[in-house]
């Protein structure tokens, strides 16, 4: 060994080590990273520290992991990027943990500040370039400032409105002999990472219109899931008898069999409804801005500046949501019993809907149509499957047919649609839940942004089935721009493109469907096999989602 491995060597108490002591203090339990060499202190630290490592073959994929690791497990994420490129490539899934409110720290490495503006390789000022997409974006510049940042970091990520955070250290950063640990202070969940109760006027304003509705709705976002609110959600859901539709990471908060939970009749609903409530997630394109028909709108949120500025509202909350129900819930028998109808008939159109959707699940017809692949999927899915989705049309399709019974286990990449999650989300679940089923969905084109990430799957023996509804084409964007200009360009594929043989030429395994006949058993063969199975199903390429609108 050489006498520099040696002056640096492993089990040095420096600037890595302590980073990881604050990330281990506030819950993080794995780093997924793409080496480079401003991260190696790091990596001794968590070497030294206990920290597990899991490397991937792309930044993005590390961040992306960091963020499934967040949903699947409740706890902080965390993503190391190398300085530069590192970072750059991990700014869109900061960017989606930003829209999604998913607690998580990215660090990342930096060229060294005493030689800061020389040129050093792949300096960089990360800082300004995550600002606008993370809750907090910092340098640290010594032993003690990573203490101080990294806590900071994570206090930010971790406190309502919750998101990502950022800080990166430079290379001469890391180092000072021996440095003390300042102590930090990590408060538990149920106290300052909670934030504060909401006001106790505007939970009775609530409280009152909840009363005089004849038909409200309660849809469940994402927020309700971070909060840890579901169980307070259904309390109160079951006592005022308000039939709720889940959003985003709202799916699961209310198992999709319970008696007010509803999905296939969010349209009817929300035309009818006479007082729709929202929870936890924004007015946004994919809840049409805020306007239901002539019903009042209350938006219940986690934080003051979660409160919709476009909407018209008759009242809002901002305050731990968890608290929120509570609350309400102790005012909640008023108007309850007038709403049987209510339910009845929404119980009526589910039913209806729901029986009209067995012959497409069951259709035979050739070329294979998606909806026959979720007929079969979701027979074989057990309660607690985790099931991700990365793609266009092919994800719709999971959108609507994928019941979820648990908090966190149905995974898409959210409101800023980013493809390529795909992988990383199913590394982090198949590693943070070995004895689940986990399933990936994928477009043909949404598989091919992190494909080289299937030799990640493959190495860390990640148990999944992943399913390519391939189409040959990108369907989402094909058939959309046929529709509004009568014509299309830059949205083919290859057909017939056998994604199975990349899966096993990188190690794992894989089989091509092309009979709708053949899905079900491929699945079971799926299922059975350990590590990462492709199930690649040649789909109908004329065929298309049916949506209301395309962009928002
Ligand atoms: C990173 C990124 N680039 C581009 C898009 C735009 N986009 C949305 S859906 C879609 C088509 C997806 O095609 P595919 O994955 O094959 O699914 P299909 O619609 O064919 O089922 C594209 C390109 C996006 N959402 N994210
Ligand atoms: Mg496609």
């Amino acid at each position: 060994m050489a006498d520099e491995t040696r002056e640096h060597g492993r089990g040095e108490r420096h600037g890595g080590r302590l980073a990881v002591d604050v990330l281990r203090a506030h819950g993080v339990d794995a780093m997924f990273t793409l080496s480079g060499g401003h991260l190696f202190v790091l990596y001794d630290g968590c070497v030294d520290g206990g920290l597990p490592l899991v490397d991937v073959r792309h930044e993005q994929t590390a961040t992306f992991a960091a963020e499934g690791w967040a949903k699947v497990t409740r706890r902080p994420g965390c993503a190391a990027l190398t300085a530069g490129p590192g970072i750059t490539n991990g700014v869109s899934a900061m960017t989606a943990a930003g829209m999604n409110g998913t607690p998580m720290i990215v660090l990342g490495g930096r060229a060294p500040q005493g030689r800061w503006g020389s040129g050093s390789l792949q300096e960089l000022d990360h800082v300004p370039i995550v600002a606008s997409v993370v809750k907090r974006a910092a340098t640290a510049l010594g032993p003690e400032a990573i203490v101080t940042e990294v806590h900071a970091a994570l206090m930010a990520a971790r406190t309502p409105h919750r998101g990502p955070a950022f800080v990166d250290i430079p290379l001469d950063g890391f180092w000072a002999a021996d440095v003390e640990i300042p102590v930090v202070d990590v408060p538990s969940v149920d106290d300052a990472l909670r934030g504060p109760a909401p006001d106790s006027d505007d939970v009775a304003e609530v409280a009152r219109l909840v009363a005089e509705a004849d038909r409200p709705v309660l849809i469940s976002g994402g927020d309700v899931f971070w909060s840890e609110a579901e169980a307070s959600m259904v309390t109160w859901a079951e006592a005022a008898r308000v039939p709720v539709f889940v959003n985003g990471m709202g799916r699961g908060t209310i198992p999709a069999d319970h008696r007010l939970a509803f999905s296939r009749t969010r349209s009817t609903a929300l035309k009818r409804a006479d007082l729709v409530l929202v929870a936890g997630t924004r007015l946004d394109f994919r809840l049409g801005f805020g306007r239901f028909g002539d019903a009042r709108v209350v938006h219940l949120c986690d934080s003051p500046g979660e409160v919709s500025a476009g909407a018209t509202l008759a009242a809002s909350t901002a305050g731990d949501l968890r608290a929120t129900f509570d609350a309400l819930a102790e005012s909640a028998g008023d108007g309850a019993r007038r709403r049987g109808d209510w339910i009845a008939t929404l119980r009526d159109a589910e039913d209806a809907a729901r029986a009209g959707d067995v012959e497409l699940l069951t259709t035979s017809v050739d070329p294979i149509k998606p909806t026959r692949i979720y007929g079969e999927l979701c027979r074989r899915l057990a309660r607690d499957a985790i099931v991700i989705g990365d793609g266009g049309d092919f994800v719709s399709y999971a959108g609507k047919y994928v019941d979820s019974f648990n908090p966190g286990s149905f995974l898409d990449p959210g409101p800023f649609g980013c493809l390529g999650m795909g992988p990383g989300y199913a590394l982090a679940a198949g590693r943070a839940h070995p004895d689940r089923q986990v399933v990936v969905l994928f477009g043909d084109g949404a598989v091919g942004f992190a494909l080289g990430d299937f030799d990640t799957l493959v190495r860390h023996g990640t148990d999944c089935v992943i399913v390519i509804g391939n189409n040959g084409i990108w369907g989402l964007e094909k058939h959309p721009m046929r529709q509004i200009f009568g014509y299309d360009v830059v949205a083919e594929l290859r057909p017939g493109t056998r994604y199975d043989e990349v899966m096993v030429a990188l190690g794992g395994a894989g089989e091509c469907v092309d009979r709708a006949a053949g899905i079900g058993e491929a699945l079971d063969r799926g299922f059975a096999h350990r590590g990462p199975y492709v199930v690649n199903v040649l789909t109908d390429p004329e065929d298309a989602y049916p949506r209301s609108s395309n962009l928002a």
